[in-house]
């Protein structure tokens, strides 16, 4: 059995150009220690092999942080292998053409290079990009040797024939005969994909970096077993972006939130999205009152004042009809908790014709 760790997509030294600049570089901070924590997580689950595909820099790094880097590959003590990704190509001028720790291998040409690995049964494949853009699938007309060793790729790229960024496509990754391919580049997590013996996937980036990158995010421990790769995802950031759409019609607004907001949500970014009927909000006493429950609060009153839901139940129209039916039932409804639902009704039939959007 082998245990390896596949992660991607650190993108390290982002601008965090939402941020306020003191608070982009406190995010910077923060950023530089996950590759520490990768670590930890390295040496606790007594990995055997560490698979890095690409984006760990984005751009030019500090130099701290290229230290802060060295500093955990060194600290893993097992073979790690990179691949360049299009945000940290290689190439003379880029950190990776500088000394790096023994354990490190990194791929340093456009075409797939094989390291064979003879103590644990296994061969790594994999490339670089070395340059920002990448149109040659690097995976293209690839196989892996049938020399009884287990095969594993690592690579930067997207699914699909028409990318710039190091497309890889279904029938490559089939022909592939690899085990194994660890990708990067998407940077929402993926399933583990299956293309004919290989399977694939993309682990996403470790910790999200703004309201585009949302939930739970973190890197793949795998074993290999038999031949047969098994993934389990391991959480990594320490914050999580959320956008919580709630509907507060005829509802509390402070319970509303309460019961939006994720458990454990002391470092996260959160933005709620308060929808549905509502005759005034009180936001700075909402703000106040959730003070602390998250790093970050954002919240935004995209409510509609209370609309006379029956008010057009007189209309000779499909929507005139569908009133006129509930506001029987409503009249005929025995219990409180009855006619709240045949009102949710009313609301949602009344959206749904009126082409609005729901909650
Ligand atoms: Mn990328």
């Amino acid at each position: 059995m082998l245990k390896f760790i596949h992660a991607a997509d650190f993108h390290l030294d982002s601008a965090f150009a939402a941020l306020p600049p003191e608070k982009a570089a406190e995010r910077r901070r923060e950023q530089r220690q996950l590759m520490g924590r990768l670590a930890e997580a390295v040496r606790a689950w007594e990995t055997d092999l560490v698979l890095l595909s690409g984006d760990l820099f984005d751009g030019k790094p500090y130099p701290e942080t290229v230290e802060a880097v060295k500093e955990a590959l060194a600290e893993m003590a097992v073979p790690v292998f990179l691949s360049p990704g299009n945000h940290d190509p290689f190439g003379p001028e880029s950190p990776y053409a500088g000394d790096w720790p023994g354990n490190v291998h990194i791929f340093r040409s456009a075409r797939m290079e094989s390291v064979p690995l003879r103590s644990l049964g296994v061969m790594i494949h994999g490339a670089a990009f070395t340059a920002p853009t990448q149109e040659a699938g690097l995976l293209r007309g690839f196989t892996a040797p049938q020399d009884g060793l287990v095969h594993i790729g690592v690579l930067h790229g997207e699914l699909g024939q028409e990318s710039v960024y190091g497309p890889v496509t279904r029938e490559d990754i089939a022909a592939s005969g690899l085990a194994y391919l660890a990708l990067g580049h998407v940077h929402k997590r993926t399933e583990p994909l299956r293309f004919g013996g290989t399977t694939a996937a993309w682990p996403g980036c470790p910790e999200g970096r703004g309201f585009d990158e949302l939930g739970e995010k973190g890197f793949y421990a795998g074993v290999l077993q038999d031949g047969q790769v098994t993934l389990r995802f391991v959480p990594l950031g320490r914050h999580r972006y959320w956008v919580l759409p709630v509907d507060v019609t005829g509802r509390d607004a402070a319970e509303v939130i309460e019961s939006a907001l994720p458990a454990g949500a002391e470092g996260d970014l959160c933005r709620i999205l308060l929808r549905g009927e509502s005759s005034g909000l009180d936001l700075n006493a909402l703000q106040r009152r959730f003070a602390g429950r998250c790093e970050y609060l954002e919240l935004r009153d995209e409510t509609i004042l209370p609309q006379n839901l029956w008010k057009r139940a007189e209309e000779d129209s499909l929507r005139g009809l569908f009133l006129r039916q509930l506001r029987e039932k409503l009249e005929s409804a025995e219990t409180e908790a009855e006619r709240e639902i045949i009102r949710q009704a009313a609301r949602f039939g009344l959206a749904a014709l009126e082409g609005r959007d729901l909650v």
